[in-house]
């Protein structure tokens, strides 16, 4: 973690209040580790609390010991510690927060399943993260809820603290009404996020969905042009801001990486997820085993590196999904390999950032093909990466980055013809349309970066605050 540089330079200190923290720890047979969490949100935020230095609470992944902290003094940031009932882990976390949310909010809602008892952790829960937030809140902080774990959070800290600034920000897609109204307690959830003063999504397909929903299920007063909900007495603003990458650091880091070490006379197509059903991995060798089958020039000539961060891997779900890929790959390797060849390489693990750079930056085509998801970080990753000769970007319609990344190739994931069509397309490009292609891309992902979406997010959640405390003191 970096070390406290100008935090001084705020005056109101950044609370960021998620489930996971970006260190948890990790008990295992060689004592106690310190785990750096892997995902966008760690991503994104990391960046904004260096830069101005605050507060980080979160469930640090096991219970701590007596005096167990997670914060260095010398740190930028502060970390705060929600500790979590063991009992009430399984039905929050695992339960309603990733086998009832998160696939219903991906519109999967054959994956979902609901049960009262994780619904009544979920809430337990999130009273817990209102209060520990609420323990280490000081007058004229601005509070900023994340994501589908958290979404009661925001209500009952305004219980806790009526005067605060609260902002909540979703990272997964807002699913539309017919899909968000199976949810049981759908009603709660909006309640639970209409006691913030800003709620923010990635796109305005998602703010059109949240505004949509809760005329229709709560029926408050909503300007969808202006992006407004008048809840109450409060008036909650809804802003699409889709999330940056901090594009300098990747780029830097892109041109200090050593070479990734590709074969000389392999063309490489890359492929980095969560292992998750949302990623549409499974869908992804499919489509390139199409194109080998569809175009036999790229065989031998050609490979698809896939990497998986293990994930979730206590959900039964996610274990079959291993499955399955493992299964595809050595499928689609039997049918197509060589003695010197093998199409598919596929990593099960973790790679550390210098090396992902280089991944990037050596990769020809970044293939980023999820069914459904929030942003897709990735997709701005291999953009910003792209510092020699320029590759080309595959990515899925159904990824929030389609709304903005418009020179790369759109491809319908659940369409292997398509998607394999795109891949052809990608590999036989030349080098001024991928040039053209390639710069277009790389400079909006600068200039709307990590921290430009946080200073225009701070910027838009305090106005809103302010305006609403107005309102109440006259
Ligand atoms: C959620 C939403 C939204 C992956 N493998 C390695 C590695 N990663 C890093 C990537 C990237 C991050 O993980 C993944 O971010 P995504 O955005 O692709 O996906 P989710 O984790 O599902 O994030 C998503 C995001 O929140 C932010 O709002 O964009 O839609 O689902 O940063 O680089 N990093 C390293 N080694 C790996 O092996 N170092």
């Amino acid at each position: 973690m970096a070390k406290r540089h100008s935090a001084a330079r705020h005056k109101s200190k950044l609370v960021t209040v998620s489930n996971r923290l970006p260190v948890t720890l990790r008990r295992g047979p060689r004592g106690t580790e310190r785990v750096r969490s892997t995902g966008g949100l760690v991503a994104a935020f990391e960046p904004l609390l260096e830069d101005r230095g605050g507060l980080w609470v979160g469930w640090p992944g096991t219970d701590l010991r007596d005096g167990e902290t997670l914060s260095d003094p010398g740190d930028a940031y502060q970390i705060e510690p929600v500790q979590i009932p063991r009992a009430d882990i399984k039905g929050y976390y695992h339960g309603f927060s990733n086998r009832a949310l998160w696939p219903l909010f991906h519109t999967m809602p054959v994956r979902a399943s609901f049960r009262t008892s994780e619904w009544e952790a979920y809430e337990r829960v999130n009273g817990r993260f209102a209060e520990t937030t609420a323990a280490n809140l000081e007058p004229g902080d601005i509070v900023l809820v994340n994501d589908y774990q958290l979404m009661l959070t925001p209500a009952r800290l305004r219980r806790l603290a009526p005067e605060a600034t609260i902002g909540f920000f979703l990272h997964i897609p807002f699913p539309p009404y017919d899909v968000f109204r199976i949810l049981p307690w759908a009603r709660q959830l909006l309640r639970g996020m209409l006691a913030c003063d800003l709620v923010g999504f990635h796109v305005s397909g998602y703010v059109r969905n949240f505004l949509d929903c809760v005329h229709r299920l709560l029926g408050d007063k909503v300007d969808v042009r202006r992006g407004i909900v008048q809840h109450g007495h409060r008036t909650v603003r809804a802003v699409a801001l889709p999330l940056g990458i901090d594009y300098a650091r990747y780029e830097d880091q892109a041109r200090q990486a050593p070479s990734a070490g590709f074969p000389e006379d392999q063309r490489v197509i890359l492929g980095v997820d969560r292992l998750d059903y949302t990623k549409g991995i499974p869908e992804r060798l499919k489509a390139f085993g199409r194109l080998l089958e569809l175009h036999p020039e790229h065989r031998q000539r050609t490979t698809l590196l896939q990497l998986a961060v293990p994930s979730r891997s206590e959900v039964a779900e996610y274990r079959s999904l291993k499955r399955e890929i493992d299964e595809l790959v050595g499928q689609i390797n039997g049918r197509y390999a060589s003695a010197s060849w093998t199409p598919i390489r596929y990593l099960y693990r973790t790679v550390p950032p210098d090396r992902l750079a280089a991944l990037y930056r050596g990769a020809d085509v970044g293939l980023v093909t999820p069914l459904r998801d929030g942003m897709n970080l990735v997709a701005k990753e291999y953009v910003a990466c792209q510092v020699g000769d320029p590759g080309v970007l595959v990515l899925s319609h159904m990824a929030g980055a389609a709304e903005t990344m418009a020179e790369a190739l759109l491809a319908n994931p659940y369409d292997l013809d398509d998607t394999a069509m795109k891949l052809h397309t990608a590999l036989t490009m030349l080098l001024p349309e991928r040039h053209t292609r390639m710069e277009a891309l790389r400079q909006r992902e600068a200039e709307h970066d990590v921290h430009s979406w946080a200073h225009k997010l701070m910027q838009r959640l305090t106005a809103a605050a302010k305006q609403n405390r107005k309102a109440e003191g006259s």
